[in-house]
């Protein structure tokens, strides 16, 4: 249905777009008239309510339609983010009209690929899929999806491979990606998913911004924080990270810690805590479990084992002077409301559990958690990580729900509910994303769907991941040709993208938004629910696989999310379609949804007559357990001095298939290029537009180096959006021991300047 709210909207409202193309750091709302050729006036006929399709905030938009075509996208002023859209959303008119999209079907015949029909591609995956359950077992499968499909899709994939081909072999990019902040989140309160809300953003006074670069990654939080900041003097923004980011800039305090080495921050703040009495005693005691990591111990006894942590023990490797220290654990705990906000520079390192964990922490002791503005609030990257991935369980390890493949319990739940005989779900947890590359390596994997992400650009240690692939029956499905994980395929299916397709999206603080089809997909491509309805037909599961359209599905995964904590059956798509978007536990159609999570009044699972319960323990209490801090494997050594560590820019998407191939997108962040400290670039006669060579014990690159002080001294910064400029090729191999989460952002590297002139 076109909803007309917008149409006669006075312009200027729209103009709330976030991050100057080529400007540096954000900028207020309202000052974008620079802007004013990304929002064409009056080109719509219709205006649609929907969700931008890139990232974890989850901006509601309103799309324009005319001729068939999206003609714009603006922010959706009733919607969470208040109307601010970044770049990246409001260029998506340019996405939908981009060349190079992948049209119909491909199945490479020795070196080259031949266009082929719907039939044939799908008949030669079914055959190679079959054969290789066949002969090897169904584990020699696996499915490799992404925090970028729709719920129904996830859903669905996971049935499909878990109860019918019978593995657990179901991963995805969000392994890449969140699985350390869903670790944490589960140690900690024995479920999975925040429990604040981004409405918490109005309410706290001090935000602590842990690994996060809200400006590039996640604007319109980043506006939300300077409004804040704004309105409510003196609220504090202390921002952890080793660069001087366009989020640093807004900070009171900034924290320019040693890549790698900042569970000592944490725990030298808890050990600060402690010692100065700036804990909640009476929090402690009715909600918190303190442990070893192994069994319950007191409070002196967590105080003895922080104390190898105090500020000067651990000030040289940290980076950070004692006072610094001090002083942040101070603002953190006096603070009326903290809010933590943390992304990738927590999640993808080596211990990046225990620093989620410990991030929790530091809230449970301090009390800053379920009150308004106090909270623990993980990031999400991708816009249906939450939703898709972790919620219905589509992780190697996990069942839907919160579920476990190692709880006999669990399984025997989802068989019933899925109405399948007793033993279906096989009891070995399956490969997550990393070993799935390794059994494609060992030869042990012989087919593989991928499916709505791109591993050859985005996986570490690429050499060897990008040759395991070559080593497997690869189906893709992608939007676009020509990706670097297309180049592998053997078979090559076309994706509608967006709102050529309808589905579900869960965000961040438990929010689920619907997406409605408004335009035909382009070419032969179909939705990727589509492609995995006609693989259940053909391998003859469709029987399991009975809802086929994404309402059906969602019926029917609405209704078996009743049977947990994870539970939004009360979202119909009526709601959905009515509502910008609902909170879950959302238990039946009268629910309003849930804000706040664990807080009475609020949450329906919490008791009644308790005013906070973590019910994910059967205490009833969260667990704060001691983490030691272990250094990363790729410590610098004398030769591998410096660290390389990688992101993200404001206008590129992860691997640039899409945003690369919006011209203004491209323009304005150039191609990928190093930062370096001109503290390490002056000794060795490096400048800006020089090219320089980076060798890890991985691989070896080259590129252009611009010299700037954002990164502190001994580090190296590179983005992963440019093909041409594959830094993968040179990231290192290592991942946390419980997420399995790579760690992208701690590489030791050696640089040498090439000589041949500047770019
Ligand atoms: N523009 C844009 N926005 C995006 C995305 C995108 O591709 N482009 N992707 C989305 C996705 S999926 C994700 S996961 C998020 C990621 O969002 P972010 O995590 O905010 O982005 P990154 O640039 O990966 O990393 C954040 C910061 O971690 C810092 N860092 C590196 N090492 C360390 C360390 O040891 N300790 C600490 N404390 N910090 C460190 C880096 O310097 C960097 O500034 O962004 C989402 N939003
Ligand atoms: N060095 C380094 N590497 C990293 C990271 C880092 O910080 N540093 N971050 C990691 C993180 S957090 C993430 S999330 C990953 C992201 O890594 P990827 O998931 O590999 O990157 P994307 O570019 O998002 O890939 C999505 C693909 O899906 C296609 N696509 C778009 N829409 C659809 C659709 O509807 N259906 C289908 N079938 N295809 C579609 C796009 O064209 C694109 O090729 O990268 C990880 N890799
Ligand atoms: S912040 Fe994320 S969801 Fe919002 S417009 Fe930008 S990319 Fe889209
Ligand atoms: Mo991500």
């Amino acid at each position: 249905m076109p909803d007309t709210a917008s149409t006669d909207d006075n312009r200027r409202e729209f103009l709330k777009v976030i991050g100057g193309l080529g400007l540096a750091g954000g900028l207020a709302t309202g000052t974008w008239a620079g802007l004013e050729w990304l929002i064409p006036a009056g080109t719509a006929d219709d205006w649609y309510k929907s969700v931008c399709r890139y990232c974890g905030t989850g901006c509601g938009v309103r799309i324009g339609l005319r001729d068939g075509q999206v003609s714009d996208v603006r922010g959706d002023e009733d919607a969470h983010n208040k109307g601010i859209l970044c770049v990246k959303g409001s260029t998506l008119p340019h996405l939908m009209r981009a060349e190079g999209r992948l049209l119909r079907p491909r199945i490479r015949k020795q070196d080259r690929f031949v266009d082929a029909s719907w039939d044939e591609a799908m008949s030669l995956v079914a055959e190679r899929f079959q054969a290789a359950i066949k002969d090897h077992g169904p584990d020699s499968v696996a499915f490799y999806g992404s925090g970028q499909l729709f719920i129904e899709e996830s859903y669905v994939a996971n049935k499909l491979f878990k109860a019918g081909l019978r593995t657990n072999n179901v991963d995805g990019n969000p392994r890449l990606c969140m699985a350390s902040a869903a670790a944490g989140y589960t140690q900690v309160f024995g479920k999975d998913e925040p429990c604040g809300t981004f409405a918490d953003l109005e309410h706290a006074t001090c935000f602590f911004l842990f690994g996060a670069n809200p400006a590039e990654c996640h604007p319109p939080i980043f506006e939300r924080i300077r409004q804040r900041q704004k309105t409510h003097p003196p609220t504090e923004v202390i921002v952890v990270d080793p660069r001087h980011t366009r989020t640093a800039e807004v900070a009171t305090l900034h924290l320019p810690v040693k890549p790698g080495t900042d569970l000592l921050l944490l725990n030298a703040m808890a050990q600060v805590m402690c010692q100065d009495g700036l804990i909640d005693n009476a929090f402690l005691q009715e909600h918190v479990r303190l442990t070893d990591g192994d069994k319950t111990i007191d409070l002196p006894a967590f105080q003895t084992l922080l104390k190898d942590y105090a500020p000067e023990k651990v000030a040289d490797r940290l980076g950070i002077a004692p006072t610094t220290i001090r002083d942040v654990a101070y603002r953190f705990a006096r603070s009326k409301a903290t809010l933590s906000m943390w992304t990738m520079g927590a999640n993808q390192r080596t211990q990046g559990t225990a620093i989620n964990a410990m991030l929790m922490a530091l809230h449970l002791i301090t009390g800053h958690v379920c009150r308004p503005g106090a909270t623990p609030l993980s990031l999400t990257g991708q816009s249906n990580a939450c939703g898709g991935v972790r919620d219905t369980g589509s992780l190697a390890h996990a069942l839907p729900g919160g579920r476990l493949v190692a709880n006999p319990k669990h399984r025997a739940e989802m068989e019933k509910l899925w109405g399948v005989p007793a033993g279906t779900l096989s009891d070995k947890v399956g490969l997550d994303a990393i070993q799935q590359f390794r059994a494609m390596e060992a030869g042990t994997l012989k087919a593989v769907l991928v499916m709505c992400t791109n591993p050859a650009q985005s996986l570490p240690a690429a050499h060897r991941y990008r040759a395991a692939m070559e080593k497997t029956f690869l189906v893709v499905a992608d939007a676009f040709a020509d990706t670097e994980t297309g180049k592998l395929a053997d078979v090559l299916l076309p994706a509608a993208l967006w709102v050529e397709k309808e589905g579900v999206y869960g965000q961040t603080d438990r929010h689920y938004q619907l997406i409605e089809k408004l335009l035909e997909p382009k070419g032969e491509s179909r939705s990727d629910l589509a492609i995995l309805v006609d693989l259940a037909d053909r391998l003859g599961h469709g029987k399991l696989i009975t809802a086929r359209t994404p309402t059906a599905v969602w019926d029917e995964w609405r209704e078996i999310s009743s049977h947990s904590t994870y539970n939004f059956k009360g979202m119909t798509r009526q709601r959905l379609r009515d509502n910008h978007g609902l909170q879950w536990p959302c238990p039946d159609e009268t629910h309003p949804g849930t804000q706040r999570r664990y807080v009475g009044g609020d949450d329906p699972f919490v008791p009644k007559g308790k005013k906070i319960y973590f019910y994910g323990h059967p205490d009833g209490k969260a667990v704060v357990a001691f983490r030691k801090y272990v250094e990363s494997p790729e410590a610098p050594t004398t030769e591998y001095p410096l660290i390389l560590t990688t992101g993200r820019v404001l206008e590129q998407w992860h691997t640039g298939t899409m945003t690369e191939r919006v011209a203004e997108l491209a323009r304005a962040s150039g191609p990928g290029r190093f930062e370096m400290n001109e503290q390490d670039a002056v000794p060795l006669s490096i400048a800006t537009g020089d090219r320089i060579e980076v060798t890890s014990r991985y691989g070896q690159i080259a590129g252009v180096v611009k010299v700037t002080r954002s990164p502190r001294q001994g580090v190296l910064f590179a983005p992963f959006y440019d093909a041409k400029f594959l830094i993968n090729l040179v990231v290192a191999d290592h991942f946390d021991p419980v997420s399995k989460e790579p760690e992208f952002k701690v590489t030791a590297v050696k640089v040498r300047k090439l000589e041949g002139g500047r770019a």
